[in-house]
């Protein structure tokens, strides 16, 4: 069962127990965050960045852009990801469905066009945005010491870039 070539982008990604990665060395990497909801999201940021650091990622290699909301998610990254500068871009945003009575509208079409920008431009485009009953399962999904889902959407786009680099795709 060992004769066959595994090819597994996660191989370089450091585990969480302080042990340097290397996934991002030599990458650069695009993040989109939403300023709707910005406390959650700017602890989405955190986490990203700080994943990004623990991957021997260089600072000036990571971009942060802004967008109002998480609608606005799609057309920024896949704009980022045409530009050829980029080997990911992860989307961070929060859509609390006690918020707004349109959630379905704006979360729906936020994935659609996320899933979209990926498929497209055949560039990593992370699904970032947290999709939540309130704002306690909201903070508990973007704190860095609890379940860090920035941090999960920056080692998921090393990871993906890494398999495409593997695979040697275009
Ligand atoms: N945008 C979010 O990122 N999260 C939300 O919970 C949200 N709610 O509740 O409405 C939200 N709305 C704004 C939306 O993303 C657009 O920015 C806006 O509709 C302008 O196109």
């Amino acid at each position: 069962m060992s004769n066959y070539r595994i090819i597994d982008g996660a191989s370089q990604l450091a585990m969480r127990d302080g042990v340097a990665g290397t996934a991002a060395q030599g990458c650069r990497v695009a993040v989109v965050a939403a300023r709707f909801n910005a406390d959650i999201v700017d602890r989405l940021v955190e986490g990203a960045a700080a994943a990004w650091a623990r991957q021997g990622g260089d600072p000036a290699a990571l971009t942060l852009v802004r967008a109002p909301g998480a609608f606005e998610l799609p057309l920024l990254a896949r704009k980022l990801a045409v530009t050829g500068h980029y080997a990911a871009i992860v989307t961070l945003g929060c859509v609390i469905r006690g918020d707004t009575a349109h959630f379905d509208f704006v979360a729906g079409e936020a994935a659609r066009g996320i899933a979209d920008a990926a498929t497209a431009t055949g560039v990593p485009v992370i699904f970032g945005v947290l999709t939540t009953e309130n704002v306690e399962q909201a903070l508990e999904r973007a704190s860095i010491d609890r379940m860090d889902k920035g941090g999960e959407a920056m080692d998921a786009a090393l990871e993906m870039a890494a398999v495409l680099r593997q695979i040697g795709a275009p």
